[in-house]
C-alpha cells in the first residue's frame, strides 16, 4: 500500500515538512481548491503542488477531489461543457504525475454532520451526526447551515437544487452517472489514472435527496456501468460503516479481490442505537469497525493502492480544520502502518 495524507495546500496550517516526518509517509492527497466545479484547473497550480511536495520528499499523486458539478449530476444544458472541463482536468492531473482521482456523486452536499466538535469523555472532540439535531429540519422552509456544507450556495439556490433533485429522483441520477462514467472513464484509462468514487456519507438519503452510492448492490451496479479498473472506489470505511447493514470488511475483501479499490479512507465510527453516529479514534476498540480485519482483507488480496488515515479527532489542544488536524491523523497513520506490517508478515509466513 502507499501511505498518504490529505493536505489542503498553502492554506493548510500543517506544513508538508511535518507530514513528511510521519513514519512511512509517501504521498500527498490534494487538489486545486480555488476553481469552481465545471471549470478547468490552471496547470501552474498543479505544477506548484508537485514541486512543493517534491521539495519535501513527498509525491503528489492523488487528487481529492475533482468535484462533479451539480450540472453534471442533474444533467442540465451545461453538462457537456462541464464534462469537457472534467476530462481536461484529468489529463492535466496526469501530466503532473497524478495516478488516482477521488470524487463523489452526492447531490448538493458532501458529508453531513450536525456537530464538528462534540466533546468525548477524554476531552477530545470529533465530528458527529445526531438524529435528534437533524430531525424536524426542512431545508425547503428552514434556514439550515450544517457544518461542512458549501457556504457558496444561497438559501434559494439550495432550495432550487433540492427541488431539481426531487424531480430527478434515483433513476434520473443513475442515468446521469452513466453519462458521466461513459465520458470520463475512457479518458482516465488513456491517461493511466484511476477514478476513485467516494461513497455517500452517510450512506442514505438526507432531506429526501437521492443518494445511491450507499451499499454493495448499488456499488456493484456503479462499477458494472463501465467495467474497467479505471472505474474504481475510494472505499471510505467510516462512511460505509455508519450503516450497520454494510459489512465493511467483507466489502473491502470483495472489491479488493476484484482490483476495484484505488484508494482507502481509513477511520472508525461508533453507531448509536437510533442510527446517529460519532467519529472515533482509529483503533478497532474505539468504534464499531474491525480495522484489523479490514487491513487483513487488503493484504490478503494483494492491495497496492493508496491508503490515508481519514478524519482524526482534535486532541492535545490542537486547533484547525475539524477532522484534519495533524496529531490524531498521525496516530492513525502509525496504527495503519502497524496493522499492515503485522498482516504482511503473517501472510508471508503462511
Ligand atoms: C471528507 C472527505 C470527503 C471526500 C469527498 C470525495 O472529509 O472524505 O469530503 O473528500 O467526498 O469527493
Amino acid at each position: 500500500m502507499k501511505l498518504s495524507f490529505r493536505w489542503y495546500g498553502e492554506s493548510d496550517p500543517i506544513p508538508l515538512q511535518y507530514i513528511r516526518q510521519i513514519p512511512g509517509m509517501r504521498s500527498v492527497v490534494s487538489a486545486v481548491y480555488d476553481v469552481k466545479p465545471g471549470e478547468v484547473w490552471p496547470e501552474a497550480s498543479l505544477a506548484r503542488l508537485k514541486e512543493q511536495c517534491e521539495e519535501n520528499g513527498l509525491v503528489f499523486d492523488v487528487v481529492e477531489s475533482i468535484p462533479v458539478s451539480e450540472d453534471i449530476k442533474l444533467g442540465t444544458d451545461k453538462r457537456a461543457a462541464h464534462l469537457d472541463a472534467y476530462c481536461e482536468n484529468i489529463r492535466r492531473c496526469a501530466k503532473y504525475g497524478v495516478k488516482c482521482v477521488t470524487y463523489n456523486f452526492m447531490p448538493v452536499f458532501d458529508w453531513t454532520r450536525t456537530q464538528l466538535d462534540r466533546v468525548a469523555p477524554d476531552g477530545s472532540t470529533s465530528l458527529v451526526m445526531y438524529w435528534d439535531q437533524l430531525r424536524g429540519l426542512d431545508p425547503l422552509t428552514d434556514d439550515i447551515h450544517l457544518p461542512g456544507w458549501d457556504a457558496s450556495y444561497t438559501r434559494d439556490e439550495v432550495r432550487g437544487l433540492i427541488r431539481a433533485y426531487g424531480e430527478l429522483g434515483e433513476d434520473g441520477l443513475w442515468k446521469n452517472i452513466e453519462v458521466f462514467l461513459k465520458k470520463v472513464i475512457p479518458v482516465a484509462e488513456e491517461c493511466g489514472v484511476t477514478m476513485a468514487l467516494h461513497p455517500d456519507d452517510p450512506p442514505y438519503p438526507i432531506f429526501g435527496l437521492p443518494r445511491v452510492v450507499t451499499c454493495e448492490a448499488n456499488i456493484d451496479r456503479y462499477l458494472s456501468i463501465v467495467d474497467s479498473p479505471a472505474n474504481s472506489l475510494c472505499l471510505c470505511t467510516g462512511s460505509l460503516g455508519c450503516t450497520k447493514s454494510n459489512d465493511v470488511a467483507a466489502m473491502v475483501r470483495k472489491y479488493a479481490s476484484m482490483g476495484r479499490i484505488g484508494f482507502m479512507h481509513m477511520r472508525n465510527v461508533r453507531v448509536l442505537e437510533d442510527g446517529s453516529f460519532e467519529e472515533s479514534g482509529h483503533l478497532s476498540a474505539c468504534g464499531d469497525l474491525d480495522m484489523s480485519e479490514i487491513v487483513r482483507a487488503l493484504v490478503e488480496c494483494g492491495f497496492d493502492g493508496y491508503v490515508r488515515p481519514d478524519h482524526g479527532r482534535m486532541i492535545w489542544g490542537e486547533t484547525g480544520k475539524a477532522g484534519y488536524g495533524l496529531y490524531d491523523r498521525a496516530l492513525g497513520a502509525a496504527y495503519i502502518n502497524g496493522l499492515f506490517e503485522a498482516w504482511e508478515k503473517a501472510v508471508r509466513r503462511a
